[in-house]
């Protein structure tokens, strides 16, 4: 049972980070990342942030059990090749082992990657005819992201790991100005078990092993703890971090949210609710159902705006033979959405520009 937090305490920064342990691996990664900015940023090459997958929380320090969001990491694996063709360079910031880009072509499919493979007459092993011509076009696209140096591919787990992680990258992105660009596609946790809270050992669904987890020094309960049989999870509110990017931590890049909603008739007012409440610059409302051929662009100049890809070129996975594939070849709508917001971005730099020249 999930129960919401009835009390009117709230994780806030500077409280979360001063709360919650830094990530072991976080040192290494920001390092990683600041070489790569410094990199493009001698380029004047524009940088993307995407983050891409869904976030878990843990349930136990030592975990067993966690909670997770839904993602396949496609909105984000796509998007981050298309913002790599429109000249962007890419810090990936995914769930590890959701989908990559490139490598999203043949991982994750109902086909094993084996499948592609054959014998030639020689006994070597090659790809399969039919796969041949767009597995060679893939492969000379990420090559060339490979040369140039252009993707970084950073992984998260939990959602603390993301947020230390989304902090971090967005300081070293900074220096960029309004040539970075977060894309935020990461179906991220609203509720968590902040650290104070989080049990050390797996919880005992036994009632003849569980343990007294209440104690008398004022610290907070766990959040999840056993009542006879039943296990009780009470989480507390993850802080409103798109808050903190927009106001603190990314002041002058473009920011560009997604919104997830299951009822159509929530999805445009959540998503001008957002844009309003965070003032950031986009917000791209989608539903779990229909995500993949519309969406929603909602815009800070007030505009309201459908797209949607048509009927015959859905893409839609390969084992619904439901003819949408037949004929011209599927779509995919970040290859529309991308654009678009790529578009928006020269928009806005130019507009920055044209403001420092005239001071
Ligand atoms: C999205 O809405 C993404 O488009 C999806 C992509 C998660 C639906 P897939 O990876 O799915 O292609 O399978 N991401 C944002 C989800 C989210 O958590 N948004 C927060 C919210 O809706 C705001 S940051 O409140």
């Amino acid at each position: 049972m999930v129960q919401q937090n009835g009390t009117s305490e709230q994780s806030t920064e500077p409280d979360y980070f001063q709360t919650n342990p830094e990530p072991p691996t976080l040192d290494r990664q920001i390092t990683l990342a600041r070489s790569f900015i410094e990199q493009h940023a001698g380029q004047d090459r524009r940088v993307a942030l995407v983050t891409s997958g869904g976030t878990t929380v843990p349930l136990e320090n030592q975990t067993v059990r966690f909670i997770d969001n839904f993602s396949a990491g496609t909105r984000g694996a796509t998007s981050a090749e298309y913002f790599l063709e429109a000249g962007y360079a890419v810090l990936f910031l995914h769930r590890q082992f959701s989908l990559l880009p490139y490598s999203r072509h043949y991982s994750h499919s109902t086909n094993c990657f084996l499948d592609f493979m054959t014998h030639n007459d020689a006994g070597a092993v090659v790809v399969e005819s039919e796969y041949q011509q767009q597995m060679a076009q893939v492969l000379s696209r990420y090559r060339k992201v490979k040369q140039d140096n252009t993707l970084l591919l950073l992984p998260f787990t939990t959602v603390n790991e993301y947020l230390w992680l989304l902090r971090g990258l967005a300081m070293q992105m900074q220096p960029l100005g309004a040539n970075g660009l977060f894309y935020l596609a990461a179906a991220v946790s609203d509720f968590f078990v902040p650290a104070e809270r989080m049990v050390e050992h797996k919880i005992q669904s036994s009632e003849d092993f569980q343990e007294d987890l209440t104690n008398g020094s004022g610290a907070r309960a766990p959040a999840a703890h056993m009542e006879g049989k039943r296990l009780v999870i009470d989480l507390d509110p993850v802080p409103k971090f798109l808050k903190m990017l927009v106001d603190g931590w990314a002041p002058r890049s473009m920011i560009v949210s997604f919104k997830l909603e299951t009822d159509p008739s929530l999805l445009a007012k959540k998503a001008r609710y957002a844009l309003e409440k965070y003032s950031h610059h986009l917000v791209i409302g989608n539903l779990l159902n229909t995500r993949k051929w519309e969406v929603l662009f909602v815009s800070a100049d007030g505009g309201e705006r459908w797209i949607r890809v048509p009927a015959g070129r859905r893409s839609v996975p390969t084992w619904i033979h439901d003819g949408a594939q037949m004929g011209e070849p599927a779509i995919e709508i970040e290859s529309w959405i991308v654009p678009e917001v790529a578009e928006e971005h020269t928009k806005m730099i130019e507009k920055r520009l044209s403001k420092q020249a005239s001071y």
